[in-house]
């Protein structure tokens, strides 16, 4: 089924190649429609790649100019009938005009819209201008207009005011994007016929009943004018209905009744059963894919606060995931490819759940099409973030269209279960120097913006899942809740942005983290793409600081390895053992938090992917290879695991359960002591049943039980074969005088993979496989022990690069990384 497809009775796809010149008519290139404009200039050879070296502040000057993009079509205007150009992903401040006359004045990049343009069409040959005017003046302008300051958050954004436009905030830097300002126009544009109606909306609500039965209400709005037949179709049921004399727009409700459904549920705790939705009138068509669930959001007061759970057809489900920021900072390549491998490496590492942050985009059809059929559930933040935003009436009055199209278009996905107003925007109350003096001011204006969110959102779709902001403690209450962690969602930031150890995770207990993460450094696989030669290949080279765009970013990393690890002995084993360091920090984070279930509900690291090649928080490498961390994450979020943590009082070893799966689960769980030297002592073996939806603890072990220069090792398995072992320092890893582990390794192709089979001699850990080639490993990231043979295989992107993979193969482990001779 594709989709994206909508069948017009006349539609003329505008899409394709463009004439691109500057304003001042300096430069000129080909552009291609859907896509943006810097990428243009890329290919054209006019600027450099900007994610190369340093090159990005060569490009800026790119976005204070105006463009205009032209290209002509054909047409045969059809008397009596109407004409409408349709676009989206406009981005942002930019006009319109047809055969010279101006037919659009565009500002928001996160509407659509469709100007009637039938007075501009002439018979032949007609021509279409797009003139994008600098983003960067006109933010500059509005500010200026604001009837008082409103700041935007200088660190993340070294081009200003970008809190003015409806334009996604990440366009004007963040603190792990470059800053280019990209634009042009990223979704579609046609020129469309309409004989009397077009769909202007299609939205479907859901109510299901105790009996089990769902009404499936489809409203369908019409604009136009006559009389036509609407045709609906659910799941094979179609119902046709004659409007008559209708004159501009009229809704319609269309009800099915599905008495036996299949209900769809999120990946781990059901099928994700699609129905197909098809309306059809006057020649327009669209086609939907409909999830039938049920979901809620679970907030009631406790003892601690209150809870914040999502419930999908009454169970309550455990939420595990990552944050998505935009696939690409240059809008051309975040392509529904590239998507789809995000979206599947989310999945296959075990998530369920991906917020859409409020500082990039509401992501195209396709994106939540994949959610729908991967069982990914969607917390949907609208898009603000970090900064203050204004309140003015003409700003609200976008906000109001935006959200209102936005809800819309989104709102009949199964997958999106949460609606939020913000990203962080409560918090940015705080940090500026106006919104303290005066916070009486900001807050009401703050309010009236979320208020404003909250009146469109519930308009659309009454039913929707609402969250004022993230983070938030509940409905009008505006406190810290990046440190309260009693009640509403919380971001924890206090182990990077604070500088605390990685134990600091244990002294909270979220009801739901929605955000908190580490950094590393990007593979060396992306680092070689970006640096001008060799020489930059250093932790601290101008152009490593340049690829960091946290403030003291990479010396935080550093720091951290000082008190974690021996420190490594060459550039590759600094990448790696970052990686390593990144993952532990999330896995004490997210195993912990999962122990305390139901008490908290949901992890959300920040963040999946990242835009461009750069150190930071994410666990997937620019282009979706897998960092250490999202090999981890794999196993940290499986629905089973056992995990153990210390007390910090006491230092006993507190081991836990967790099933997060819908059935009770029988485990043989092992603990034994694992000594450098290789020696493996029992300490404790139970087979238990974990019960369906629970976290239990399976036993508490002494302090002394662990002797020093030993690990605590435990495996669990279940009874259909499968095994996981995992392992905890008593005190951090460098503390341990690891032995040579001898690692002995072979490879062979075996068709498009490459089969890697290693063995060890004595204790390794963190082996981790790494090679020249983007690919996929079967899993990687483990521990060894003496005797042990593991296998691997590696899958490359491009079967050619098969032998080269072979040639590069690298193997890293934890002693290796700071013993032998540097490469
Ligand atoms: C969070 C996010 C982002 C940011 C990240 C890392 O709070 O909302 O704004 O990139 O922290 O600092």
């Amino acid at each position: 089924m594709d989709l994206l497809a909508a069948i017009e009775p006349d539609s003329t796809d505008l899409s394709g190649s463009w004439q691109l010149a500057s304003a001042d008519g300096e430069f000129s290139a080909l552009y291609h429609i859907p896509g943006d404009v810097h990428s243009a200039l890329i290919a054209a050879e006019i600027i450099p790649h900007p994610y190369i070296g340093k090159n990005e502040l060569q490009v800026r000057w790119v976005a204070d100019r105006d463009w205009i993009a032209s290209r002509e079509f054909d047409c045969d205007p059809k008397a009596g009938a109407r004409y409408f150009l349709d676009v989206d992903y406009l981005d942002t401040v930019a006009e319109i005009s047809v055969n010279g006359t101006r037919v659009l004045q565009a500002e928001n990049c996160f509407r659509r819209y469709r100007p009637d343009i039938t007075g501009q069409l002439v018979a032949g040959t007609n021509t279409i201008d797009i003139t994008f005017l600098s983003n960067t003046k006109a933010a500059n302008v509005k500010q200026t207009e604001q009837p008082f300051p409103v700041p935007y958050t200088a660190s993340n954004s070294p081009i200003p005011n970008g809190n003015m436009l409806r334009k996604p905030a990440c366009h004007f830097g963040w603190d792990w994007n470059l800053a280019i300002t990209p634009f042009g126009l990223y979704g579609r544009i046609r020129l469309v016929r309409v004989d009397q109606f077009r769909i202007e909306h299609v939205v479907v609500h859901q109510k299901h009943l105790e009996s089990g039965t769902v009404h499936v209400d489809v409203d369908v709005t019409l604009h136009g004018r006559g009389t036509a037949d609407i045709d609906v179709s659910f799941d094979g049921e179609r119902k046709v209905r004659r409007v008559e004399h209708l004159f501009g727009e009229a809704k319609q409700r269309f009800r099915f009744t599905i008495d036996e459904p299949k209900l769809w549920w999120p990946a781990g705790h059901g099928a994700q059963n699609l129905y197909e939705l098809h309306v059809h009138c006057d020649g327009h068509s669209e086609t939907r894919q409909i999830g039938l669930r049920r979901v809620e959001l679970l907030n009631d007061a406790d003892a601690s606060g209150s809870r914040f759970a999502i419930a999908v057809n009454g169970r309550e489900i455990f939420c595990r995931g990552a944050n998505w920021i935009p696939a690409d900072a240059l809008p051309s390549q975040a392509t529904p490819e590239l998507t789809r491998k995000l979206l599947q490496a989310a999945r296959d590492a075990n998530m369920n759940m991906i917020r859409v942050w409020g500082g990039g985009y509401y992501e195209q059809d396709f994106f939540y099409d994949t959610c729908d059929e991967f069982g990914l559930m969607v917390w949907q933040d609208f898009m603000f973030s970090c900064s203050l935003y204004p309140s003015t009436l003409s700003f609200l009055k976008e906000v109001k269209a935006e959200a209102d199209y936005q809800v819309k278009r989104l709102q009949h996905h199964a997958s999106i279960v949460l609606w939020c107003g913000d990203n962080e925007l409560i918090g940015a109350l705080t940090w500026f120097k106006e919104s303290k003096e005066n916070r009486d001011r900001y807050l009401v204006s703050y309010d009236r913006l979320n208020r404003t969110i909250e009146d469109a959102l519930r308009a659309a779709d009454p039913n929707a899942v609402w969250w004022p902001s993230s983070p938030s403690p509940g409905i009008l209450d505006f406190g810290d809740a990046w440190h309260n962690d009693g009640k509403g969602d919380m971001h924890f930031w206090s182990v990077w942005h604070e500088g605390r150890s990685f134990d600091h995770y244990l002294d909270v207990k979220p009801r739901f983290c929605s955000e908190f993460g580490f950094q590393s450094y990007p593979s060396l696989l992306v680092a070689r793409d970006f640096v001008v030669d060799d020489d930059d290949l250093n932790i601290s080279s101008p152009v490593m600081d340049h690829h960091q765009r946290n403030a003291g970013g990479n010396a935080r990393i550093a720091e951290t390895l000082f008190r974690y690890f021996r420190f490594p002995k060459d550039f590759g084993n600094f990448v790696y053992l970052s990686q390593i360091q990144h993952g532990l920090a999330m896995r004490t984070a997210v195993e912990y938090w999962r122990s305390l279930k139901p008490h908290c509900m949901g992890t959300l690291y920040w963040q999946l992917n990242d835009t461009w090649p750069v150190a930071s928080w994410s666990g997937l490498d620019h282009g979706g290879s897998w960092k250490a961390l999202h090999h981890m994450a794999q196993r940290f979020f499986d629905p089973l695991i056992v995990t153990a943590h210390r007390d910090k009082q006491s230092g006993r070893y507190l081991v836990s359960a967790i099933n997060d799966g819908p059935e009770s689960q029988q485990i043989s769980v092992a603990l034994r002591t694992l000594t450098m030297s290789g020696e493996q002592k029992d300490v404790y073996r139970v087979d238990i049943d974990v019960p369906a939806d629970r976290a239990i603890q399976v036993t508490t072990i002494d302090a002394d039980a662990v002797p020093d220069q030993s690990v605590l090792m435990w495996t669990w398995s279940t009874p259909s074969g499968g095994e996981s072992r995992n392992h905890l320092a008593p005190d951090t890893h460098k503390a341990l005088k690891l032995p040579d582990p001898k690692l002995k390794v072979t490879s062979a192709t075996e068709g498009d993979t490459l089969v890697i089979v290693i063995s060890a001699a004595n204790p390794a850990f963190f082996v981790m496989a790494e090679t020249s080639s983007s690919g996929q490993f079967s899993h990687n990231v483990f521990d060894m022990i003496p005797g042990e043979t593991v296998t691997i295989r590696f899958t490359p992107d491009d079967p050619q690069s098969l032998e080269q993979a072979r040639r590069d193969l690298v193997i890293r482990d934890l002693y290796s990384s700071s013993h032998g001779a540097a490469e």
